[in-house]
């Protein structure tokens, strides 16, 4: 008999929920880096054993926004809330209760989704901190199960998965065994760009990146010719990106071909450009565009 569990991933940013999410499928399909803010739209991991079919639904980490784009990206965390089986609410280890988390906790008890706590990181705090916060925490909404995990080192991402297994119910699947995520290649190839561009750049510069792959096409031999466009918000920003002598551009290029070779399992050629969109981040033309809404 067939069974399914949807279970959405939220938290603030930065918690490490895509880390959770790549660490449950054994491959990196959401993009990860160690500012907040690094994912944009819902991204839909699949996971597959035998009868029982996991949907995770990564959301980008809730916040207070400053563009038209942050609120489209919270809205995205509603919309991927909704008609799940349950919620992994992922905190950091350590760290107070966040405006988020209350906010999050609510919408839960609001709509009567059961829920799993993830108490992340564990590998940068001692044990004995972690009692006061399982009890903080778990006086405010009767978690299923309270899990103290290390995406990092992979402490108790099969205790947490398991947990996370009992909310599955009969159902047919509804991604074929060997799905792994929704994002076409062209997306995925995108977000490694931007991954690298997060990972190597500093303040309002990463955060106003878009990237769009214009080209994806494989060659008979089985190489994969891409091309994609990076579009940052000011024309003071294209020069960082470009970096002096290109070198910026040149590490990104590498940085982020080495992931889609390790991803694809081809060998990639890939071309960049910079160009210049004014503050597309509150442009809702744009942010329709570059599919973030
Ligand atoms: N030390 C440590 N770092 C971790 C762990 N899990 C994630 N991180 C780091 O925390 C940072 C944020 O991880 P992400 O997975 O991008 O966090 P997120 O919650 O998806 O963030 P947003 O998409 O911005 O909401 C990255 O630098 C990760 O490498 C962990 O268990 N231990
Ligand atoms: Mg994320």
């Amino acid at each position: 008999m067939q069974k399914n569990a949807f279970i959405a991933i939220v938290g603030r940013p930065n918690v490490g929920k895509s880390s959770l999410l790549n660490a449950f499928l054994g491959q990196k399909v959401a993009i990860v880096s160690e500012k907040p803010q690094t994912t944009r739209t819902r991204i839909t991991g699949v996971l597959t054993k035998n009868e029982l079919q996991m949907v995770f639904i990564d959301t980008p980490g809730l916040h207070k926004p400053r563009t038209v784009l942050g609120e489209r990206m919270n809205r995205a965390v509603g919309d991927g809330m909704a008609d799940v089986d349950g919620c992994l609410l992922v905190v950091e280890a350590g760290s107070p209760v966040s405006k988020a988390d209350e906010n999050l906790i609510g919408r839960m008890k609001a709509r009567k989704i059961p829920a799993v706590l993830a108490i992340n990181k564990i590998d940068l705090v001692a044990k004995e901190k972690l009692l006061s916060q399982i009890l903080e925490l778990s006086g405010r909404f009767n978690f299923a199960a309270i899990v103290p995990v290390s995406a990092k080192e992979g402490d108790g991402v099969d205790e947490l998965l398991q947990e996370l297994e009992a909310f599955a119910a009969e159902g047919p699947h509804f991604f074929d065994g060997d799905t792994l995520t929704d994002q076409p290649e062209r997306v995925l190839a995108a977000e490694y760009i931007r991954e690298q561009l997060l990972r190597r750049l500093n303040q309002e510069v990463p955060h106003g990146i878009a990237v769009a792959v214009e080209a994806f096409r494989e060659r008979n031999d089985g190489l994969l010719d891409m091309e994609a466009i990076i579009y940052c918000e000011k024309e003071s920003h294209k020069g960082i990106v470009i970096g002096k002598r290109g070198e910026m551009l040149k590490k990104v290029g590498s940085g982020a071909r080495a992931e889609m070779e390790a991803f694809f399992g081809c060998r990639v050629n890939l071309q960049l450009w910079v160009k210049v969109k004014e503050d597309w981040r509150n442009r809702q033309g744009l942010i329709h565009h570059f599919g973030l809404d």
